[in-house]
């Protein structure tokens, strides 16, 4: 069983939690990560996996909760990544309001609206990140192949090509330059 509104995936074969120790490097300002984890280290985003074995032939799927929140003006996200076998996934909203990111290894660069009800799918070889712009967690699903595996190296390394900050007027996307794209 789904709970839309909590996230929570029942049975479940575990939990993750992602802190902002794990992805320190992801956020723009270095300088608002230092000061923040001097005192806190916060849950980011968390989720539950259905219990699937990770091999070929099997559809694998996973909740996330990403938290509100901002590192100086850029929103939570996920790390992002890309899978190690390319394959696709199909994401669909639960709850709250984000973006879902997305770079195709030669650069191209794709955005859609993650909100209640938004079903998206996510070609084979791009990679994808998920930003909360919203004053409440954004919840949601995604279901991929059991061997897809998960490559986060080769997103740390090159970035994404936009970033997602806070602005006067809602969420601003802005270019990013980024490494071999
Ligand atoms: C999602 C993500 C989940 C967490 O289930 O794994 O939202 O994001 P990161 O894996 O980038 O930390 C998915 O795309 N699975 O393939
Ligand atoms: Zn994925």
């Amino acid at each position: 069983m789904l709970d839309f509104d909590s996230g929570v995936l029942a049975p479940a074969a575990g939990e993750f939690t992602r802190r902002l120790s794990d992805m320190a490097g992801a956020y723009a300002d270095s300088e608002a990560v230092r000061s923040l984890l001097a005192h806190d280290d916060p849950v980011m985003y968390a989720g539950y996996d259905a219990s699937v074995p990770p091999e070929a032939g099997h559809l694998t799927f996973r909740t996330t909760i990403v938290m509100p929140g901002t590192i100086g003006s850029e929103y939570f996200m996920t790390k992002g990544h890309h899978h190690i076998r390319d394959s696709a996934e199909f994401y669909l909203g639960m709850s709250g309001t984000g973006l879902l990111l997305m770079q195709s290894r030669s650069g191209d660069f794709a955005q859609q609206d993650l909100e209640p009800r938004a079903s998206i799918y996510v070609p084979p070889g791009w990679a994808h990140r998920t930003i909360n712009t919203g004053n409440v967690p954004l919840i949601f699903l995604a279901v991929y192949f059991g061997d897809a595996g998960h490559d986060y190296e080769s997103v740390a390394d090159v970035g994404f090509g936009w970033r997602v900050f806070r602005g006067a007027a809602g969420p601003e996307l802005r270019a990013e330059a980024v490494d071999g794209a």
